[in-house]
């Protein structure tokens, strides 16, 4: 019996785990699932024993329909329930809504293109991408108007990085209420953006050297629009048109979008026809009503552009039961604005103990990073947590250090540790820890 490593933890010291056999015990016992949970009978209930073996099961004795019917193939009908999802009382309209990535049912970092979270404040514009023009002007010298055929001339990069509302979680501050990490940090995703540099077009357009901030607007009816430095926009941003090898879908921006890799998701202007160079933040709505952060003493903090180091459990997590004791792999994703997850440490015992977890390479900059720690669960109350630590050093805050600096009057910017507890039966529910 291989041991794990020697600081194993849990709410017994259960930790032992045969590294040879995570199943077989419990396969051995007879059937796959011994230890039937509520769940997973309902499971078996809706087997036909005549496809279990050793019968043949029935798509085994016949040839299947050759290419399917629909040439843009979509997930199996068993894939129906991974979906995104959206939340009543939040959406004030169906123009302006939010629908949640379901993390709980995606593996590795990818967010599918159907499965991309969505905010919109003013809905999702049909844009006919012939008609389409994005225009750089204010302090440059060649105000320039390009079509999406000359901007796809320019030479392009594709990057790996997340995009998050800094909303995120943000129906926390004043109390666990969600019942599923769909709902509770279901406002992040990742793709593979491909596009052209800011900085090309902006080298392009010849720059005023006095020009340090860029105001990027959408031509949704809403007309969203956020200042950004231009330091930032020299760096890393992008125009993109192409998200996971396609083009972007209408709900991401189609026909372009600005992507600001690891600033908050506000910010990556979806539907982009203008960038306006001049000296000094427009102050927007966008930027002084909304998207600033109520402290403790009533006033406002402006401008907090990057998305703090975060994470979170998606396995098991809230909404879902355990099936069985035993070996249970937990796993979740973590991700930083300011660069690379260094490090994601697990508790099971609500922050008493850690032990750090195994990083799914590649551990990219900007961009979700998947974790995993192998369990035993001893069928006894269990807190699990996640802390993550990005390569600048900062580590993830527990909810009352986030509190003590924020108090409890904040929307955004909300990236606390966070706690599902298990009970006896199995079930998860979300508790705040100190
Ligand atoms: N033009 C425009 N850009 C926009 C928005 C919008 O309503 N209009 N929503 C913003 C917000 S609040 C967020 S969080 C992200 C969401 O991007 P997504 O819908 O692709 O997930 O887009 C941003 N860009
Ligand atoms: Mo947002």
């Amino acid at each position: 019996m291989a041991k794990t490593n020697t600081t194993e933890i849990s709410t017994e010291p259960n930790g032992d785990l045969d590294r040879r056999s995570f199943l077989r015990k419990s396969l051995a016992a007879g059937g796959a699932v011994a230890a039937a949970s509520a769940g997973a009978t309902q499971a078996l209930a809706e087997v036909n024993p005549a496809n279990l073996p050793p019968n043949k099961p029935i798509w085994s004795q016949m040839l299947g329909p050759g290419v399917t019917q629909s040439p843009y193939g979509s997930p199996s009908p068993h894939e129906a329930h991974v979906v995104r999802r959206n939340v009543g009382w939040l959406t004030s309209s169906t123009q302006s809504s939010i629908n949640f990535t379901p993390l709980q049912d995606l593996h590795g970092i990818i967010t599918p293109n159907g499965l991309h979270f969505e905010r919109h404040h003013g809905g999702v514009p049909a844009i006919n991408p012939n008609e389409h023009r994005l225009i750089i002007h204010g302090m440059v010298k060649y105000p320039l108007m390009f079509t999406m055929e000359e901007l796809m001339r320019f030479p392009s990069e594709s990057h790996i990085h997340f995009i998050e509302c800094p909303a995120n979680g943000g129906m926390e501050w004043k109390g666990a209420q969600m019942e599923s990490v769909q709902f509770t940090h279901g406002m992040v995703s990742c793709c593979e953006w491909t596009g052209v540099k800011v900085s090309t077009l902006l080298d392009e357009v010849g720059v005023d050297p006095k020009g340090t901030w860029v105001l990027a607007e959408g031509a949704d009816g809403g007309a969203m629009d956020r200042s950004i430095p231009m330091e930032k926009m020299m760096d890393d941003a992008m125009i993109c048109w192409a998200q996971n090898g396609e083009r972007l879908r209408p709900e991401q921006g189609y026909p372009i979008r600005l992507l600001v890799p690891g600033f908050e998701g506000n910010m990556n202007i979806k539907w982009i026809r203008r960038l306006k160079v001049g000296t000094a933040p427009w102050m927007t709505r966008e930027e002084t009503s909304k998207y600033t952060d109520l402290m403790d003493d009533g006033t406002a903090r402006q401008f907090t552009f990057v998305q703090e180091t975060n994470s979170c459990i998606t396995y098991p997590s809230a909404g879902q039961q355990m099936s069985h004791k035993g070996f249970h792999e937990i796993t979740g994703l973590a991700w930083s604005g300011r660069g690379k997850i260094k490090q994601v440490d697990v508790s099971v015992d609500g922050g008493r103990n850690w032990r750090t977890a195994k990083l799914q390479e590649p551990v990219m900059s900007k961009c979700l990073t998947r974790f995993r720690i192998p369990w035993q669960w001893n069928g006894e109350k269990a807190q699990l947590q996640s802390r993550a630590i990005d390569e600048t050093g900062y580590v993830q805050p527990t909810l009352a250090q986030l509190r003590k600096v924020r108090g409890v009057n904040s929307i955004y910017h909300k990236n606390s540790i966070y706690t599902w507890e298990i009970d006896t039966n199995g079930g998860i529910k979300n508790v705040q820890l100190g």
